[in-house]
């Protein structure tokens, strides 16, 4: 039986962070989390290129850019929908995962979903670093993880 598997070493290879700006007090501790998983996790922050996007139904057209580019192992999407009192926050969910997923999958490189889909701003901000832990952690988590398996599945 041949098991394989990747590891939590970011090693050399160059990350890429998109954030959303629209919620910007979640987005913006969101990052630090995403930044701080690349750092302990051996990545060189200076390496890493970071991009704003206006919201989070951008985030989709400037994952796929980066991914496509080849200068990147994986590319951490970052973002903070709160449920308003339309059902605009649905559209947006559901596009921006299918973009997320396509990117991914058409660039052939990670590409993560660190979006978050919350009812209230209290919610939000309990997942972005305070008591329900920081969930860009686990979206940078992913990259790493991911980017070191398909190398491992190309060898
Ligand atoms: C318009 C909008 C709304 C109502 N809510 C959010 C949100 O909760 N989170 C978010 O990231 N972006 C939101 N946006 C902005 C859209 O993502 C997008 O930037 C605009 O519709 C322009 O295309």
């Amino acid at each position: 039986m041949k098991v394989v598997e990747g590891d939590l070493l970011a090693g050399p290879g160059r990350y890429a962070i998109v954030v959303a700006r629209f919620n910007d007090l979640v987005t913006r501790r969101l990052l630090e989390g995403a930044l701080d998983t690349l750092r302990r996790h051996g990545g060189d922050l200076e390496q890493v290129t970071v991009a704003w996007v206006p919201g989070s139904f951008e985030l989709p057209l400037a994952a796929d850019r980066l991914a496509r580019s080849g200068k990147y192992v994986a590319v951490i999407c970052l973002g903070a929908v709160i449920q308003g009192q339309t059902t605009h926050h649905e559209y947006i969910n559901h596009q921006v995962a299918a973009g997320l997923q396509r990117a991914a999958l058409e660039s052939r490189i990670p590409v993560t979903f660190g979006v978050l889909t919350c009812g209230t701003m209290e919610q939000a901000l309990d997942r972005a670093g305070g008591k329900a832990g920081n969930k860009a952690q686990e979206a940078a988590l992913a990259a790493i993880e991911m980017a070191s398996l398909l190398s491992r599945l190309d060898d």
